[in-house]
């Protein structure tokens, strides 16, 4: 029956890419700008990358450029980025407007041609911390996590994990919050984010970006609530830039 033919190509095909990703050189946490950009520059050096995204589409805080309008902007600095994906700008004053639904997908399709394994509608609730270092995620399915029902998650281990799920900051809370550790951070702590200030914090981004626990980096809005830097709205070379800066750290310390 053509029914089962269906159920199992699926079945099969899915199985099959988690069984390949029990065990990866990075696992990113959560696919908006600087998860998909580093994730890019990641793949395409050969490393084998596995991004978890908690919702159902990837893109973060893309799609809405601001309040709705649908442009995004980036400074210069930010273009050869935009190039390497193949993604359009168009120069407006000394800024560079990108349609968001253009940013949005031309990231999400360049890192899935790079070689990114991305799996949507899972969430990363928990860490695998040993020898004082983080060695991978602890994973479970959205819709479960939502439902708030009783299901024990599965792990996935890599050399390098990275915390890109934006404002929210999730995967350090949890290592923060259920470990006796002190965080590369000024106070050892996670500082919070800022009120706005757009040019402090692009830089600020693309600062603290880098490894805040062994084994454990962050990048984009989640290097900036972690270091306590203000936040930027939708401006997002910084994302961008941050993504890049994060590829080339995990590069030299995978060497
Ligand atoms: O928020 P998000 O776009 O993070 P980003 O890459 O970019 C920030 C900008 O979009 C914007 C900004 C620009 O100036 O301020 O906000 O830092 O994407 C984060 C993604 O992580 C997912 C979340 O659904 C979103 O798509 N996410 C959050 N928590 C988890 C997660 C989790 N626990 N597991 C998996 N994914």
């Amino acid at each position: 029956m053509k029914e089962v033919a269906i159920t199992r190509t699926i079945i099969k095909n899915h199985m099959s890419r988690l069984l390949d990703r029990l065990e990866n050189d990075v696992v990113i946490a959560g696919g908006g700008p600087s998860g998909l950009v580093a994730g890019f520059y990641l793949a395409k050096a050969g490393k084998k990358v596995t991004l978890l995204e908690k919702k159902l589409s990837l893109g973060g805080g893309i799609w809405g450029g601001g309040m709705g309008y649908k442009f995004a902007v980036v400074e210069e600095n930010a273009l050869p980025i935009l190039d390497d994906f193949g993604i359009r700008y168009i120069k407006d004053d000394n800024m560079y407007a990108i349609d968001s639904i253009e940013l949005a997908s031309g990231l999400i399709y360049g890192a899935v041609k790079a070689g990114v394994e991305i799996f949507n509608l899972t969430s990363v609730e928990d860490v695998v911390v040993q020898d004082g270092r983080v060695k991978g995620v602890v994973i479970n399915s959205s819709p479960i996590e939502i439902a708030g029902l009783h299901v024990d998650p599965i792990t996935l281990i890599s050399k390098i994990t990275v915390d890109a799920t934006g404002h929210d900051l999730e995967v350090v809370r949890v290592l923060a919050r259920k470990n006796e550790i002190k965080l590369l951070t000024p106070t050892g702590s996670i500082l919070g984010e800022r009120s706005m200030d757009a040019e402090e914090g692009e830089k600020f981004t693309v600062e603290n970006t880098g490894e805040v626990f062994p084994g454990l980096y962050v990048a984009g809005m989640a290097a900036v609530a972690c270091f306590g830097g203000p936040r930027m709205g939708p401006i997002f070379g910084g994302m961008l830039l941050s993504g890049k800066k994060l590829a080339k750290l995990i590069m030299e310390n995978l060497k």
